[in-house]
């Protein structure tokens, strides 16, 4: 799935709105993940589940942290995410059905967030970019 250059200028121009807080948001969208699709958590069974748990603030805040690098290199994307897409695929070996889930959880997270800003051009191109993202992530699985 490929990104138009009209959503990559729709995108950059979303995000830069958005990203200042929604690092205070994306642990919600991780814990809504465990919550809604209990069979994620099997690829965290050392973090603490509660609401709010340390690990979860830490891990919604990377994740926040890589979809940064990802905006910030939205031509390159393989290149900026590569070392991020050893770790998933050849480390932690996430099934690639799991990144679906936690795109679908962002997406509820951040039109929970930003009722106004939730437009379906917003949602639609989101979930693009998310969908991109993800088949970055995968991609060394083959
Ligand atoms: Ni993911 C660690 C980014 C989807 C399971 N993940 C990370 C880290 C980042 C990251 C950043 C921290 C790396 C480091 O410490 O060097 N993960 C992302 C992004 C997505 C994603 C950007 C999709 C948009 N990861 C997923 C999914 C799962 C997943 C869908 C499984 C359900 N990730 C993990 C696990 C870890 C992890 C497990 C290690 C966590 C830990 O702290 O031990």
């Amino acid at each position: 799935m490929s990104l138009s250059d009209e959503d990559k200028a729709y995108l950059r121009f979303a995000w830069r709105k958005f990203e200042p807080t929604w690092g205070q948001h994306s642990p919600d969208a991780v814990y809504r993940m465990f919550l809604s699709f209990p069979s994620t958590k099997t690829y965290f069974p050392h973090f603490d589940m509660t609401p709010g748990s340390p690990q979860i603030q830490a891990h919604g805040k990377k994740v926040a942290n890589a979809l940064n690098k990802a905006v910030e290199n939205i031509d390159d994307m393989p290149t900026a995410l590569s070392d991020l897409s050893d770790l998933h695929a050849y480390k932690l070996r996430v099934d690639p059905v799991n990144f679906k889930l936690l795109n679908h959880s962002m997406l509820v997270t951040m039109a929970k967030n930003y009722p106004e800003d939730f437009t379906p051009q917003f949602h639609a191109t989101m979930d693009k970019f998310l969908t991109a993202v993800g088949s970055v992530l995968t991609s060394k699985y083959r």
